[in-house]
């Protein structure tokens, strides 16, 4: 009979007590030969550790497959269309999860430390001269329109955790050359980022693009990383259409004691937990509003905003839509219902741990 990889993780950590903390967060990480079970506080530097013994791949013999002698072009821009050009680094953040230590919906404090050291991008201007803004989380969101190329100049400035990180998109289309992924023997140029390297990455905005998209790490430690914060978002537009009034994307999300060393566990939108933390929307009566709702957890999460509804991709009318993990969902309507309304994850166990927010309309 084959040993239950779960039995075999951790000695300390049996396979009913992984078991039972997994609804607590746990999660397994294969980090290159080795399988760390991230279940308690402190386990995080265990992957940390692992991700950090794993060296840079060496070329795969050509002879291997056919696949791996292949070479590739950079994609150009089609014509009419540009190269939109982004520096992002991977940095570490100090980030709390509740400034306000209160839950505005109810009314009732959150006390407790919530503030963990984060993993996010932090997008910079040209040449990676200074800091854009300031590190958060989710890292910036990518624009372009079909026809361009998304070239995105990456660096990794993760000094401390000593690991290669990624940055690896959904939606557009690349050559394996920037997929973003570590594979591996087979890992190609932007598959292995170390700490201090920079790397291009060249996406083309294809037709099939237009839409919103997730970008996250797929380096050797990618679980635990994205778990920690590093992600963002892509919004492909067809070319020359107009953006709406109103464009926000919202992760939903949990942030567990295994992943950020803290006691209790979060639920969270783009990073902060409970109303008057999460972001409040505040659009006008007779605004296009646009909305791009990501899961970016183990989790199903069904967004809900009170008062509203509005047609999914079949074009039936919802108002309690499902995202699975990386899965994105896109809310449109032009606002027509003034007041204070409450958005949130129709999952109660998420809803009442902080996945909620202010939605006001003015008239
Ligand atoms: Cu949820």
């Amino acid at each position: 009979m084959t040993p239950d990889p779960l039995d075999q993780l951790d000695p300390t950590l049996g396979r009913r007590r992984f078991l039972q903390v997994s609804a607590a967060g746990a999660f397994l990480c294969t980090i290159g030969s080795e399988r760390v079970a991230v279940a308690r506080r402190g386990d995080a530097a265990k992957a940390d550790a692992a991700a950090a013994r794993i060296a840079r791949p060496k070329a795969r013999a050509a002879a291997a497959e056919p696949t791996e002698s292949q070479t590739y072009v950079t994609p150009q821009p089609q014509p009419g269309g540009q190269k939109v050009e982004y520096w992002i680094q991977a940095t570490t953040a100090r980030w709390t999860i509740v400034p306000t230590k209160r839950d505005d919906w109810h009314g009732v404090a959150q006390p407790g430390g919530s503030t963990f050291t984060a993993v996010v991008y932090q997008q910079m201007t040209e040449g990676f001269a200074a800091a854009f803004g300031p590190a958060a989380m989710p890292g910036p969101t990518l624009h372009a329109e079909v026809g361009d190329t998304l070239v995105v100049h990456f660096r990794n400035n993760l000094g401390d955790l000593k690991q290669a990180v990624t940055m690896h998109p959904h939606g557009v289309k690349y050559n394996p050359e920037y997929d973003g992924v570590y594979l591996g023997d087979y890992t190609r140029a932007g598959g292995f980022i170390a700490p201090g390297e920079e790397f291009t990455y060249t996406w083309e905005c294809v037709p099939e693009s237009v839409g919103a998209w997730p970008y996250h790490d797929h380096g050797p430690n990618h679980t635990l990383n994205t778990f920690r914060g590093m992600f963002g978002s892509l919004v492909i537009r067809p070319k020359g259409e107009a953006v709406p009034i109103f464009e926000k994307s919202l992760f939903l999300h949990q942030l567990q004691p295994p992943v950020t060393g803290l006691k209790r566990s979060y639920q969270c939108i783009n990073g902060r937990a409970f109303a008057g933390n999460t972001p409040t929307i505040r659009v006008k009566v007779g605004q296009e509003v646009a909305l791009h709702v990501f899961g970016m957890d183990n989790n199903f999460h069904d967004f809900h905003i009170h008062g509203h509804r509005w047609k999914d991709a079949s074009g039936a009318f919802v108002d309690t839509p499902t995202v699975g993990p990386n899965e994105t969902t896109s809310v449109r309507f032009v606002e027509d219902n003034p007041g204070r309304w409450l958005y949130h994850c129709h999952v109660f166990s998420h809803q009442d741990a902080g996945m909620a927010g202010w939605y006001l309309v003015e008239q």
